[in-house]
């Protein structure tokens, strides 16, 4: 059986984007597969957020994930810190990636333009993300689009310490929707949908129907007043089209063929998520009023991860070259 490894940040309220170009995908692979799946709050401290948000932000993340369907009997769903075998490995990642590959990712770009202070981490950040992936001896990772560049990365690194120092590590490759990989943000359809950029065109995934539909009602489009699919002249309409096709299992231009005009496409759009989202926030309610179930089932999770973690560790330092541990 395959293994499948994916990660989410704890930075914030999740969005259409995350379940669209991930989480669904997530949540089918556990029928699949040897599902492992983790709130990355390491990754998360690369912009030192607040800590009373951050230890918020965890377990509201963890209690979506099981909302939208992660069954943590079924996958293995835990919190990254939990597991200190990641960020030991993480150093050995560090020291095998290349200072001008991690200085051309374009997310280390985006974000430290973004940011006053630049932390190392930030910079570091995809060796931790391979460190993620390579200690559970991944084969496929479910991710949007904006991962392509991190994973093939992952899968650079794998292959140099395979070659380094013998065969250590399953080298992984991605997977990413056809619809829905990058959904833009409805206000800014030139940048991704993003839980870190505050924006008027995010729709969060627990965000009420009546304001997602109003969301969806203001989405900026053009003036042409055609529906047609074609992301680089029609940013903004063509991102409706992407979110219907994707909410309802279609192609993109199958979708257009059916709407004459932008007024109708909005509304059967904020239907179609409204309705991917309804039993998605009625979970979310039940499950939030029980933090300490969640709490219990996120530690026998991280229980199940170390598991695995610390076989690959082991294996990765004897290979490198580091004395046995006492
Ligand atoms: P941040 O803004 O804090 O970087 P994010 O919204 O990009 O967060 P992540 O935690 O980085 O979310 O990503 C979780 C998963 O969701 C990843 O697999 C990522 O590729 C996917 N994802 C994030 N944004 C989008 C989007 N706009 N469209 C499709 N997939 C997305
Ligand atoms: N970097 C990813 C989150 C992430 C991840 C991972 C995704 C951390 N570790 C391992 C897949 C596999 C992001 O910013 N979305």
């Amino acid at each position: 059986m395959a293994r499948v490894f994916s990660g989410i940040q704890p930075s914030g309220g999740m969005h259409l984007g995350n379940l669209l170009g991930a989480l669904r995908n997530w949540v089918a692979y556990q029928h699949e597969h040897e599902a492992v799946y983790c709130v990355v709050d390491l990754h998360a401290l690369t912009t030192a957020p607040d800590p009373a948000e951050l230890r918020r932000n965890t377990v509201a993340a963890a209690t979506l994930l099981m909302s939208v369907g992660i069954d943590p009997e079924r996958s293995t769903l835990f919190v990254q810190s939990a597991v200190s075998e990641h960020a030991e490995l993480a150093w050995m990642m560090e020291c095998t990636v290349g200072f001008g590959e991690l200085r051309r990712m374009t997310q280390f770009k985006d974000k430290s333009d973004r940011t006053e202070f630049v932390s190392a981490g930030l910079f570091t950040y995809p060796a931790l993300q391979a460190a993620d992936i390579l200690l559970y001896d991944t084969d496929l990772v479910p991710v949007g689009d904006d991962q392509r560049q991190h994973i093939e990365l992952c899968r650079d690194i794998a292959e140099r310490f395979n070659h380094r120092y013998g065969d250590t590590f399953v080298v992984p490759a991605h997977v990413i929707p056809e619809a829905g990989a990058r959904v833009m943000d409805l206000q800014n359809p030139d940048d991704k949908m993003s839980k870190s950029l505050e924006s008027a065109g995010t729709v969060g995934i627990l965000e009420d129907a009546d304001g997602v539909a109003r969301k969806f009602k203001r989405a900026v489009t053009d003036s042409d007043g055609e529906v047609r699919y074609d992301p680089e002249a029609k940013a903004g309409v063509s991102n409706l089209l992407g979110i219907l096709a994707s909410a309802t299992g279609r192609t993109p231009e199958a979708v257009a063929d059916d709407y004459a005009q932008y007024g109708p496409l909005k509304a059967d759009t904020a239907d179609a998520v409204n309705e991917l989202l309804d039993p998605i926030r009625t979970r979310y309610a039940e499950l939030s009023s029980d933090p300490a179930e969640v709490a219990r089932l996120l530690h026998t999770g991280a229980d199940k991860a170390r598991t695995v973690a610390v076989a690959t560790l082991k294996r990765a330092r004897s290979n490198a070259g580091l004395l046995p541990r006492s």
